[in-house]
């Protein structure tokens, strides 16, 4: 079997093909966009005979939902999403823990320590003991590519879903990795798989009215010991008991611990690669040492749960809650090497002689045209409250717009503006872009609509989901218009606008007017991202070929490198 080079995400996307999936589910989100994009790219390469379905969703819950909708017919299924992504999908997630599912569905969350583009850095385990789960953490490539295949047959054996968590530098970074079949063997397995029957199970297992709900939730419960057993025995947790000094590792820290003590194996070891976690083997290693390292990246999971809350009488657990490792940021092996006394030499390139270099939308952004104009009409009116959203856009915030006053969760400016105009404030303003609003901007308008709100709403639409890196958008063009029409917008409060500098003064004077009138407004500047016409122009390139679509023009694959995808195709330093 021949290696291939695989970022990770690709690593797992590959693992699902091989794994016979019936489908892939996504909405775009760094840094899990390159598994739904290796998928796509790949069902494009097989042609009109692929069995793998692959779409982008409206948003993570729209996604998660037909995952489980084609699990439950019978198909295997994968949900990819970045960590934020999770929250949206929360409501399906928890209850699908419930019903559980048919065939194999698999969900990855891609998680961002550091926040490299992210507008958090929550830790997407706590949704494993959240919904009682069992979790998969790949530390490498190959554990990637191995652990999702083997998710789809535990998903299966267990009839739940089955969660992976990975990180940014195991999603963005690349490996050689020897996959099971032989490259696109769509349906080898697939093929096997659908031969192995599927049974309708009894419907009433999906029907979560409260007596069902009980049966089910029971059943949940009494598979947690077998869960708990499955993980002591699983070959993802590896303990060796040694020296005195004990240390657990939890995914991708186990890279870190091995490159900060460089083959020095006097300490006793715990790798963790799947939860619930394994407390057997951690009561061994506790037992057996006087000093307990945790290292894990994100919160400290693990190590709370050893803590407790009295402590463990005789031994020291040291790790991000005694302050030998930062609570926020990445762990990296400098970190930990020092945590652990060692003495390591960072090949790192002394990056802190480069130049800061800010964020800004690219030259010739239309949302720069569309800033100017909103900002120059809002200006004799006072202190406006300019709501935003998670997009480039979400660049507006810095000179010489400053036109950006909150960025919270995708859909969140219409809601708050509306919420603000509820206070009586004048001017409310909001800015959401045409996909965020496709993914949760559409309910709030509605009430916004319904209220006939005080506030004056702008869809940017630049034809494409810009910040993930030009993926294609659902709410866009003329279908956008409809859509606002449809959920109740008054047409003589609904414009189009090209934001363009020759058409500024005509396009401030409109602002103006709409801002002017006591009740809702939507304004829609239209004008496409400059790397989608460039791309038109290009002709449509095959996307893990084409170079980097992303507004930091560098020469990567847009599939990603280290380097670029840690600030993705994106500008760097935004929620992506
Ligand atoms: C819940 C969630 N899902 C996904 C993302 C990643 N993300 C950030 S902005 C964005 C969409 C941006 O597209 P659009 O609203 O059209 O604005 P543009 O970047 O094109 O200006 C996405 C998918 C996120 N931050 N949060
Ligand atoms: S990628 Fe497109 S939308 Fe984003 S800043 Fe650049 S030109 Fe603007």
């Amino acid at each position: 079997m021949r290696h291939e080079l695989l970022l990770g995400d690709q690593a797992a996307a590959r693992a699902a093909i091989d794994a016979g999936i019936g489908g892939a589910f996504s909405y775009p989100g760094t840094p899990a966009t390159e598994i739904f994009e290796y998928i796509e790219d790949h069902v494009r390469r097989v042609g009109p005979g692929s069995r793998i379905s692959a779409m982008w969703s409206a948003n993570e819950k729209v996604a998660y939902e037909e995952a489980l909708g084609m699990s439950y017919a019978g198909r295997r299924a994968l949900v990819s999403m970045k960590h934020v992504g999770l929250n949206v999908a929360a409501d399906p997630f928890m209850s699908s823990a419930i019903t559980g599912v048919n065939a194999g569905l698999v969900v990855i969350v891609a998680d961002d320590p550091g926040m490299h583009s992210s507008q958090n850095e929550q830790d997407t385990r706590y949704y494993h003991e959240f919904a009682q789960l069992p979790l998969f953490e790949p530390a490498t490539q190959q554990q990637t590519y191995d652990q999702v295949l083997d998710a789809f047959e535990y998903s299966e054996r267990v009839g739940l879903p089955v969660m992976v968590r990975m990180v940014t530098r195991l999603c963005h970074s690349r490996a050689n990795v020897t996959p099971r079949q032989e490259r696109d063997s769509e349906g080898v397995v697939g093929g096997a798989l659908s031969a192995r029957a599927y049974p309708r199970p009894d419907p009433n297992d999906w029907v979560l009215v409260p007596s069902n709900a009980r049966r089910r939730y029971r059943r949940l419960l009494d598979l947690q010991s077998q869960l708990v057993r499955d993980s002591e025995e699983a070959s993802e947790n590896r303990l060796r008991l040694a020296g005195a000094r004990g240390i657990i590792a939890a995914g991708i820290a186990q890279n870190y611990v091995a490159e900060a003590l460089g083959g020095f194996e006097d300490d006793s070891l715990l790798q963790i690669g799947r939860y619930p976690l394994p407390t057997g083997m951690i009561r061994r290693l506790v037992e057996h040492c006087h000093q307990i390292f945790v290292f894990e990246d994100g919160y400290p999971f693990i190590e709370r749960r050893l803590n407790g809350i009295m402590g463990v009488p005789g031994k020291a657990i040291r790790g991000k809650l005694t302050g030998d490792l930062s609570l926020d940021g990445e762990l990296t092996p400098d970190s930990v090497a020092a945590a652990l006394g060692a003495t390591y030499v960072s090949p790192a390139l002394p990056l802190g002689d480069l130049a800061a270099r800010p964020p800004q939308l690219c030259k010739g952004c239309p949302h720069a045209d569309s800033f100017r104009a909103i900002v120059e009409a809002a200006a004799p009116l006072g202190n406006a409250y300019m709501f935003s959203d998670i997009g480039c856009y979400a660049l507006g915030v810095a000179p010489p717009f400053r036109a950006v006053h909150s960025c919270v969760d995708m859909g969140a400016s219409i809601s708050m503006a509306h919420g603000a105009a509820q206070a009586g404030s004048h001017p409310v303003i909001c800015t959401i872009g045409d996909s965020t609003f496709a993914h949760s901007g559409l309910s709030p308008l509605v009430g916004a609509a319904r209220a006939d709100a005080n506030m004056t709403v702008f869809i940017l639409d630049n034809a494409t989901v810009g910040m993930t890196g030009t993926q294609e958008s659902m709410s866009c063009g003329q279908a956008l218009i409809d859509i606002v029409r449809g959920l109740g917008v008054k047409p003589e409060h609904l414009h189009v606008i090209d934001p363009l500098a020759k058409h500024h003064e005509s396009n401030v004077a409109l602002i103006r007017r709409e801002i002017d009138h006591r009740g809702l407004s939507v304004i829609v500047p239209r004008r496409a991202c400059i790397h989608v016409k460039r791309q038109s122009k290009d002709a449509a390139p095959v996307a893990a070929e084409r170079s980097c679509a992303g507004p930091c023009g560098c020469a990567c694959n847009s599939n990603g490198s280290t380097s670029h995808s840690t600030s993705s195709t994106t500008p760097a330093g935004q929620p992506a």
